[in-house]
């Protein structure tokens, strides 16, 4: 039976948390409104695509093992290498509180990534982002993304598709047409923060504009009982771990937690 209506809104974005988690609950996703503001937004962009420009000029790659679709959209990795700009998202204690009541704490940062879809964009591969958990799933989410909108979302210029709700449902969809029947698109201010848990289906939308680039910044986040998507020992550089805060380095993995990150028997601190 169905048990979730098709193409229900997104809930209207908020600066109150407890109104957000209340979302988180209802809809599976939450929008914080203006969670950046215009110079911390301008200073983030300025970075973000001074970093997609390096990583087309040294030939990085550029896409997420072929869940893009087309070469209009361009993945950049390894953020937090990247400038300060981007270690201070995943340090927002707006986000590490929203992400404690899905996840439990400590979680770990999987990674983060941003997603520029330029012009002629196809859209993603359509998934919810905790596909690796086999079915069925447990009752709680394994993991929640937490993205930044760097440039507005429009419906033209490849907004995310949400199938709002569908964390309900609890599984994969059975196939792209059922996700395609609950999906809307995510429209937003830049600025604004939105946490999205890992059993919500979406895809990168389809942008159909003639030159506007869509950017958005994604930080993955799983419970600390999965494997980061990202190898942070082997490439965080060393001035970020140096310079990270308490709760990064337990969302890094560098802290001993009970039994798991000992270093040869020792806590590492
Ligand atoms: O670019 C987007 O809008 C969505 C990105 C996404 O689905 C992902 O990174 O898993």
């Amino acid at each position: 039976m169905n048990i979730v209506p098709n193409r229900i809104k997104p809930p209207k974005p908020t600066q109150d948390l407890e109104k957000a988690k209340r979302d988180l609950d209802e809809f599976g996703i939450c929008l914080i409104d203006r969670a950046l503001g215009t110079e911390q937004l301008t200073r983030l962009r300025n970075r973000l695509y001074a970093a997609a420009d390096d990583d087309v000029r040294l030939k990085r790659p550029s896409s997420s093992s072929g869940g893009d679709h087309d070469s209009n959209n361009q993945r950049i990795w390894g953020l937090l290498n990247r400038g300060q700009e981007f270690v201070d998202l995943v340090e927002d204690p707006r986000s590490i509180e929203l992400l404690k009541y899905l996840l439990e704490w400590p979680f770990l940062l999987s990674s983060i990534s941003a997603n520029i879809a330029g012009p002629g964009h196809d859209g993603m591969v359509i998934h919810a982002d905790q596909l690796f958990v086999p079915e069925p799933w447990p009752a709680r989410p394994q993991g929640a993304n937490c993205f930044w909108l760097v440039d507005d979302f429009t419906a033209d210029n490849g907004a995310t598709h949400v199938a709002v709700g569908s964390h309900r449902l609890n599984r994969m969809p059975k196939d792209d047409a059922e996700a395609e029947s609950y999906f809307v698109p995510l429209e937003a201010s830049a600025g604004t923060m939105c946490v999205m848990e890992g059993r919500i289906w979406h895809r990168t939308g389809c942008n159909v504009t003639a030159n506007e680039r869509r950017a958005g910044i994604f930080a993955w986040n799983v419970r600390k009982i999965y494997r980061t998507q990202e190898n942070w020992f082997l490439s965080l550089n060393p001035l970020v771990r140096q310079g990270a805060s308490e709760d990064l380095l337990w969302m890094l993995g560098y802290r001993l937690d009970t039994f798991f990150g000992h270093v040869n028997g020792y806590d590492p601190i």
